[in-house]
């Protein structure tokens, strides 16, 4: 295994200080909903730190990543939005010799979500979302939502990104969808 150090290192060479600060504060907020809702902290954190780890990778590297590998072809239809979480699960394993199946499923889904989420995956997805440095229109109530009930948090979460991605006429990706009928549509 890496030393922390050598983690920090390697991460913070795949990109910039400003990125690497906000990882660190997913990181912070990580450990937070861990501890809240019981949540193994070592595990966290790693996933924390390596959510991003593929973020600037170069599309050119990317695509010939799904062309040359068992990944779906209808990725070649998005962009590094959802790229990043997908391809970053297979580089951090190949990379970093991160092989604990639960952190590489919660890098795997931490932009889209998914039905079926572990409560590392969601205390993943909620914390890049509402890590202290970000600041748009609703980041308060989604953190007053992840102090009561972390399921809420990721209702909230999936429902304004989607109406984002809408108003901004994004295309939105299938497990986008997933995400939003199983978590936020009232049956
Ligand atoms: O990597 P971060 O910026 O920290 O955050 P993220 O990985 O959660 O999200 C990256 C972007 O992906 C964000 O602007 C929202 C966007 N996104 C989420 N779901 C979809 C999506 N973009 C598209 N086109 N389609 C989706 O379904
Ligand atoms: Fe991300
Ligand atoms: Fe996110
Ligand atoms: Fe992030």
């Amino acid at each position: 295994d890496l030393t922390r150090e050598e983690l920090m290192d390697k991460i913070s060479r795949q990109m910039s200080e400003k990125r690497f600060q906000h990882v660190l504060r997913v990181e912070k907020k990580a450990l937070e909903l861990a501890e809240k809702y019981h949540v193994d902290k070592e595990e966290a954190s790693i996933a924390a730190l390596t959510h991003d780890y593929a973020k600037e990778r170069s599309d050119d590297e990317m695509i010939d990543l799904i062309k040359s590998h068992d990944f779906s072809n209808d990725l070649l239809d998005y962009g590094n939005a959802i790229w990043h979480g997908v391809l970053g699960a297979y580089l951090v394993e190949k990379e970093l010799d991160i092989t604990n199946p639960e952190i590489l499923d919660a890098i795997r889904l931490h932009t889209t979500g998914a039905k079926e989420m572990t409560e590392l995956a969601k205390v993943i997805y909620v914390a890049d979302y509402i890590e202290d440095g970000r600041d748009f229109p609703g980041v308060i109530e989604a953190r007053e939502c992840a102090n009561r009930d972390l399921d809420e948090a990721v209702a909230y979460e999936t429902y304004h990104t989607l109406n984002y991605l809408l108003k901004s006429k994004k295309k939105i990706y299938p497990k986008t969808l997933e995400t939003y009928n199983y978590w936020v549509v009232s049956n």
